[in-house]
């Protein structure tokens, strides 16, 4: 599963007015995040697309936009996840058949699942869908946290590679890097990059690798020559962009980042019931592009 380490942006996507997919501002993002970001990945369908909001033939469109314009240029991930297994097999084998080089899931959430189910719904997935799975763990929004031993049950299926580990348990994510030294581990926390490097993650998939991949790789690389200080710099710099883009809207403030950037064909909504940048979000988000990105 070599092919699948490296630095993964999480796709944002740009909306319409009326909550259509602007595809040309998406196609924009993409070449931007493949060309400018230099980014090795792409996870699509994950919480920065805006993915839980989105309707399955939406999913399906996206997922289609996204291999036509990064084509074998880049990894591609396909988040597939939700509280619906069937629309999970569907979107799996969809994502599989246009080319994924993996797909990834939640954690169901929103009903207080078992661990037993948690496994089963990984397990049904995995059998019906021709691929290997990255097991997405996001507990402080789903609410579903998952131990070392029962990451190992996961992992017992040999189709399931490994953990989009977005949580800043550094104890669990040290257990888990020596309990399970074959599997894969994508650290989530853009903000916590170094200290996730220093414990050996194999990748890291985020939001704000879209508008800061540059930077975000050599705190990846200084870390890994062991220049730990220098790292920090850096990741002291990055987060100061990241408390910036918090306090000011995550998405909307990374969508207005990118039309800074250039891309900026049509509109950069987000989809409601999210709200879209306000007047001050957006002259805000001119203050952070000239103070940090610039
Ligand atoms: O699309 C995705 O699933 C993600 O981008 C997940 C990723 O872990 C991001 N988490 C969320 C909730 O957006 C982070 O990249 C996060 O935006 C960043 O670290 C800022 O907190």
């Amino acid at each position: 599963n070599e092919d699948l380490k490296g630095l993964i942006s999480a796709l944002l996507v740009p909306f319409n007015e009326d909550g259509t997919v602007n595809e040309k501002g998406l196609r924009q993002i993409i070449r931007h995040n493949i060309e400018k970001m230099k980014i090795d990945g792409l996870y699509v369908g994950g919480s920065s697309g805006e993915n839980f909001m989105l309707e399955k033939e939406t999913k399906k469109q996206i997922f289609d936009i996204a291999k036509d314009e990064a084509k074998d240029e880049v990894i591609l991930i396909a988040q597939v996840g939700g509280t619906n297994l069937y629309e999970a097999i569907e979107l799996g084998q969809y994502a599989t058949e246009l080319g994924y080089d993996a797909i990834s899931a939640v954690t169901p959430f929103y009903y207080k699942f078992s661990f037993e189910e948690v496994k089963n719904y990984y397990f049904d997935l995995v059998e019906k869908v021709d691929n290997r799975l990255i097991v997405y763990s996001i507990p402080a929004l789903t609410g579903v946290e998952i131990g070392v031993s029962q990451f190992k049950e996961l992992f017992e299926n040999e189709k399931i590679i490994g953990v989009k580990f977005t949580a800043a348990d550094f104890f669990l994510l040290e257990r888990l890097r020596k309990a399970c030294p074959d599997h894969l581990i994508f650290s989530g926390f853009d903000e916590m990059l170094l200290p996730a490097v220093i414990n050996n993650v194999d990748g890291a998939i985020g939001s704000t690798y879209n508008v800061n991949g540059l930077r975000s790789r050599k705190i990846f690389e200084l870390a890994q020559a062991g220049k730990i200080q220098e790292a920090l710099a850096v990741q002291n710099e990055t987060n100061d962009l990241i408390e910036a883009i918090l306090d000011n809207g995550l998405y909307p403030t990374i969508k207005q980042l990118l039309k800074l950037q250039g891309c900026n064909e049509g509109a950069f909504l987000s989809r409601k019931p999210m709200a879209s940048a306000t007047q001050e979000q957006i002259n805000r988000s001119k203050e952070i592009y000239d103070a940090y990105l610039k």
